[in-house]
């Protein structure tokens, strides 16, 4: 099934230079980026975006972390993209992470582990509407699509 999912370059991953290699390993998998823009995530917001954490212990030290500088926020689509993500994201916690991973090439700390794909595709879509105005969304032919999806 074809999917969306949001993903987030989060502060860490701005700050040490790694938008680009996060990107590409999204791109070299054959997804295709349908936004993206830099922002700086409010309180509002973080609360809103980690509401199925509200309440656990590590939560203020979340929002105060994603709140800490900009982050990128990015729209991809493809084959399963949602899983996909997620696959090539890594587990939570990097040490745990597999090599060949983001997390697990690219970073040591369970909080500042670089990226955020959405879980579920009913939590993408309602990233997607936490982050972007459905004016920022482009839905293009790409014409390498013919070698990607069948
Ligand atoms: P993921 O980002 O893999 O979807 P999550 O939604 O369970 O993980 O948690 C959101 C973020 O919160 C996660 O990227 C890092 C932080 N986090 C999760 N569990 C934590 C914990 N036990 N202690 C500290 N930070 C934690
Ligand atoms: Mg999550």
């Amino acid at each position: 099934m074809i999917q969306r999912t949001l993903v987030l370059v989060k502060p860490d991953g701005v700050q040490r230079g790694l938008i680009g290699e996060i990107v590409r390993r999204l791109e070299g998998r054959g997804l295709k980026l349908m936004a993206l823009k830099m922002i700086r995530i409010t309180p509002e917001l973080a609360g809103r975006h980690y509401a199925e954490h509200k309440g656990k212990p590590f939560f203020d030290g979340l929002v105060k972390f994603i709140t800490s500088g900009p982050v990128v926020a990015t729209i991809w689509e493809g084959r399963e993209a949602v899983t996909v993500v997620r696959t090539l994201m890594g587990s939570t916690d990097p040490l745990k992470a597999a090599p060949g991973t983001i997390r697990g090439d690219l970073a040591l700390d369970l909080g500042m582990n670089l990226i955020h794909g959405s879980d579920s595709p009913q939590r993408a879509e309602v990233e997607i509407g936490l982050f972007f105005k459905p004016d920022e969304i482009h839905d293009y032919v790409r014409t390498a699509d013919r070698w990607i999806v069948e």
